[in-house]
């Protein structure tokens, strides 16, 4: 593992003290609320009912007077009834999957590029990055962040990026070798499958340059990123992140390895109890709520995340003062990531519903396999599709894996069954099995 220590890219803003932070915060959480309220109509409306005012809100205090914003806004108000930027000044649109097969979608005036691709520097310099690095980026490139905003990262620490993108772990792990890559960005499932490659390979972690992981964009655990240290040789870090704030690099880990600091410069972090929905203090686990204070082109008021977490403000022997979250432990909605692709129970369901031949009974079961994910969709057949011919079977399930992977973005084996084979419940239905160990 590596001798570096993790290096600050901006000690001002990493290391500044609490009673500093928090009057930036406050001032730039003034400055957002005005530029939500006089250019938002959907906030506008939303503080007007509840009879709050842009000079109300004078410091972080006031946070809890704000409106939520939810997953389900983004959808409705799809694609610009957020941006808070005129169209013109817009230079980036990213998005990711909604609960609809409807993307969400974000974009980015060049200041709010800019601040994200900071965030990503000051991640991958957490993790001893530097001009002198060869970063592999196998996140996917495109509408998802992680590609991107790995990359802009690197570029800003001034090391020599390979945009490799996701997949093709051959081609992956021949770049890794002969290029002498040492710092590797990918999803920790994805980390985990290339180097049990690389071992099935034959290939010592001693014989390949890697030196650190900046991984994210799905839930891991401490068990897995022993097993991911062990197989490349490297530290592997945790780096958090969403579309709808950024994308990656929200909050990220440093060699301390004791949960991810929160850019809290860009970003003000709150945790409420699922129930009440009331914050709660630091050590006390709920759902993570970020309210961003620098966004131009569609800031985010209370940003309901349904990840659930625990945010930790003791100091942190790296010397930064930006308070940490903990793992992701779970989420308060339905919302699965597979593959690091979010997917949603009621995505499937609303392509099942519109095919002839199979009832809405299903289940979802998720696996990993080999390190990989997998979704198998079981679909209960109605009684005449049951008595059909195989070959109609075999269309209707090559239909339903198309539609899904046009509504989804994944491929997911279909397995017919049975009409009446899947278990029915009297409560809330169980429609998710997940058997992936983390
Ligand atoms: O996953 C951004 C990202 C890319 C983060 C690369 C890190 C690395 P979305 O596709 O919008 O954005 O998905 C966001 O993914 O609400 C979490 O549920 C989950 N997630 C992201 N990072 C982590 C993590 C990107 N480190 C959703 N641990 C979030 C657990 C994570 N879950």
């Amino acid at each position: 593992m590596s001798e570096r220590k993790n290096t600050m890219f901006n000690p001002a803003m990493e290391a500044m003290s609490r009673d500093e932070r928090t009057a930036l915060q406050s001032k730039r959480l003034r400055e957002t609320v005005r530029r939500e309220y006089d250019n938002v109509p959907v906030y506008r409306a939303r503080m007007d009912e509840i009879g709050v005012k842009p000079e109300d809100i004078r410091g972080i205090e006031d946070l809890k007077h704000l409106p939520f914003t939810e997953k389900t806004d983004l959808r409705d108000y799809f694609p610009y009834g957020l941006f808070a930027s005129p169209l013109q000044d817009i230079v980036r649109i990213q998005g990711s999957s909604g609960t609809t097969g409807k993307p969400i979608v974000a974009g980015y005036t060049a200041n709010d590029v800019e601040v994200w691709t900071e965030m990503m520097a000051r991640t991958l310099s957490a993790a001893g990055a530097g001009k002198d690095d060869i970063v592999q980026v196998a996140y996917g490139y495109g509408l998802f962040t992680g590609g991107l905003g790995a990359h802009q990262g690197a570029g800003k620490i001034g090391a020599t990026v390979i945009p490799m993108s996701s997949g093709n772990t051959h081609r992956q792990l021949l770049m890794l070798r002969e290029l002498g890559t040492t710092i590797l960005c990918c999803t920790p499932s994805y980390a985990l499958y290339l180097g049990e490659s690389l071992r099935e390979a034959g290939v010592d972690p001693k014989d390949i340059k890697l030196r650190a992981g900046c991984f994210g964009a799905e839930p891991w655990t401490e068990a897995m990123r022993k097993r991911i240290e062990e197989l490349l040789g490297i530290d592997a870090l945790d780096v958090y992140g969403l579309t709808e704030i950024c994308g990656p690099g929200v909050a990220f880990e440093c060699m301390e390895k004791h949960g991810m600091h929160i850019n809290e410069d860009h970003v003000i972090a709150e945790i409420l109890d699922p129930v009440t929905h009331e914050p709660l203090p630091c050590g006390q686990s709920g759902e993570l709520v970020f309210t961003t204070i620098t966004k131009e082109g569609m800031p985010m008021l209370r940003y309901r995340t349904h990840d659930i977490c625990v945010l930790d403000d003791t100091p942190c022997a790296c010397g930064r003062t930006l308070v940490r979250m903990g793992r992701i432990t779970g989420r308060t909605d339905d919302m699965l990531v597979i593959r690091g692709v979010n997917v949603f129970p009621s995505q499937i369901e609303s392509v099942l519903v519109g095919v002839q031949g199979v009832a809405p009974h299903y289940m979802l079961v998720v696996d990993r396999v080999h390190s990989t994910d997998t979704l198998e969709v079981q679909v209960e057949m109605t009684d005449q599709m049951f008595s059909d011919t195989v070959s109609h079977i075999e269309q209707l399930k090559q239909l339903i894996r198309d539609r899904i992977k046009q509504v989804v973005g994944i491929t997911a084996s279909i397995k017919l069954v049975a009409p009446r084979s899947i278990p029915r419940s009297e409560g809330k239905a169980k429609r998710v099995i997940d058997n992936r160990k983390l």
